[in-house]
């Protein structure tokens, strides 16, 4: 099949194109490398460089003889979006052109903007395109389990029967964003929804929780091919940094009681799960949603578990409650269905000691880059302006 990446440059964007590749479909990654300025502006460069993507193309070329295809370029200038969509008239479009970021979105109202515009803007055009240029392919995207919040009740893969007044109808199940990032996922999703009933798209929309990892069958440990690895407040996630502190000896930083749970996944799962929604596509006129992760941990549970994990490698590391400097319940209800993409096929990596032991021996390679100024959160959810 032919698949467009949109941000192929990120953390999960490279990582797509090359299992996508080796499963024989042709990729075509752009990206603008917004993040990556971000990343220099913010002092908060990834644990180790990896190559632009040109670089990483050639690499992946000397090493498995397959081609992707990649363009640079902006998915908010229409102008550019269109002309990729026209000559690579692809049958799928990834959707990763997002800003990833909670905290970066609650920084101040130069990045809340950055969020809203870059985010909106691309579903936007590429919502546009795809209706233009290929009104056949598949969109997938990619939302996030920050959608629903953490309700009272169960939560449901994207949409909910009410009865009211001795009537029933579905609706998308209610959402309450954490920050203005996941409030950015919503809009999205009400978007794609708007066009799905109007121009009857077929898409495919992942809630999917945070990614931990660093590892994945196709890069092979080979550092061009590497994926972007955060661990700074801003930009890294949470079990990612974890474990870069317990290399660098900082105790680990929960935030709050750390009894705040979701729902988690390998960056290897996060591959499998782009792969069996593009193979599985939904029908036309058809808004799928999908909760995409394996695992639900409270926050404390994983610090334990990386502190455990380090201290059997002969790393003393221990556990640091800060206060947490989001908005966010901490003692919750928290009982998320999980279960279209287990029967398209979805074969779980758990997060077992030994997963967390192969990262901690990546890291352990890089440890001298590690920027401990970085580590403590500067982002405050309620924070007054200076
Ligand atoms: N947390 C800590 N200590 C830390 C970092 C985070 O206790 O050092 C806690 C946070 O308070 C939060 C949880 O860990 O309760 C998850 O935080 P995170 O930074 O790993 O994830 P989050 O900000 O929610 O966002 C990440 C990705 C985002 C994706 C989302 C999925 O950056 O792109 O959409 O995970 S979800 O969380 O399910 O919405």
């Amino acid at each position: 099949m032919k698949v467009l990446i949109l941000g192929g440059d990120g953390y999960l964007g490279w990582a797509t194109a090359m299992h996508l590749s080796a499963e024989g479909h042709e990729v075509c990654v752009c990206d603008n490398y917004l993040r990556r300025k971000l990343n220099s502006q913010f002092d908060s460069e990834p644990l180790f460089p990896v190559p632009h993507l040109e670089v990483r193309a050639e690499a992946w070329h000397r090493r498995v003889s397959r081609k992707i295809e990649v363009r640079n370029g902006d998915v908010t200038d229409w102008a550019f979006l269109g002309e990729l969509m026209r000559s690579f008239d692809p049958a799928a479009v990834v959707h990763y052109a997002e800003l990833p970021s909670a905290p970066f979105s609650m920084a101040n109202r130069d990045c809340a903007a950055l969020v809203l515009h870059n985010n909106l803007g691309t579903t936007l055009n590429l919502i546009h395109a795809v209706h233009e240029a290929s009104p056949q392919a598949h969109i997938i995207k990619l939302g996030t389990m920050g959608e629903y919040g953490t309700p009272n009740i169960d939560i449901e893969e994207g949409w909910i029967e009410v009865s009211h007044k001795g009537r029933r109808d579905k609706f998308l199940y209610p959402r309450q964003g954490g920050s203005l990032y996941h409030t950015t996922k919503i809009m999205d999703t009400d978007l794609l929804w708007f066009y799905v009933r109007t121009w009857g798209l077929r898409v495919t929309d992942l809630m999917q929780g945070p990614v931990y990892g660093v590892l994945t069958d196709e890069s092979g440990g080979e550092p061009a091919l590497m994926p972007h690895f955060s661990y700074d407040a801003v930009f890294g996630t949470v079990i990612n940094r974890f474990v870069v502190q317990a290399v660098a000896g900082i105790p680990l930083t929960v935030y709050g009681s750390g009894t705040q749970r979701r729902g988690f996944l390998n960056i290897k799962d996060t591959l499998q799960c782009i792969r069996l929604v593009l193979e599985n596509p939904p029908a036309e006129g058809e808004l799928r949603i999908c909760n995409q992760f394996v695992e639900v941990f409270s926050i404390l549970d994983l610090a334990e578990r990386v502190a455990t994990a380090a201290r059997k490698l002969g790393i003393a590391s221990e556990v640091q409650y800060l206060p947490n400097p989001r908005m966010e319940a901490e003692r919750h209800y928290y009982n998320p269905m999980h279960s279209a993409l287990p029967q398209m096929g979805l074969r779980p990596h758990p997060l077992t000691e030994e997963v967390i032991g192969e990262m901690i021996d990546v890291v352990r390679r890089h440890c001298e880059r590690i920027n401990t100024r970085h580590i403590l959160p500067q982002v405050e959810w309620r924070a007054k302006p200076s």
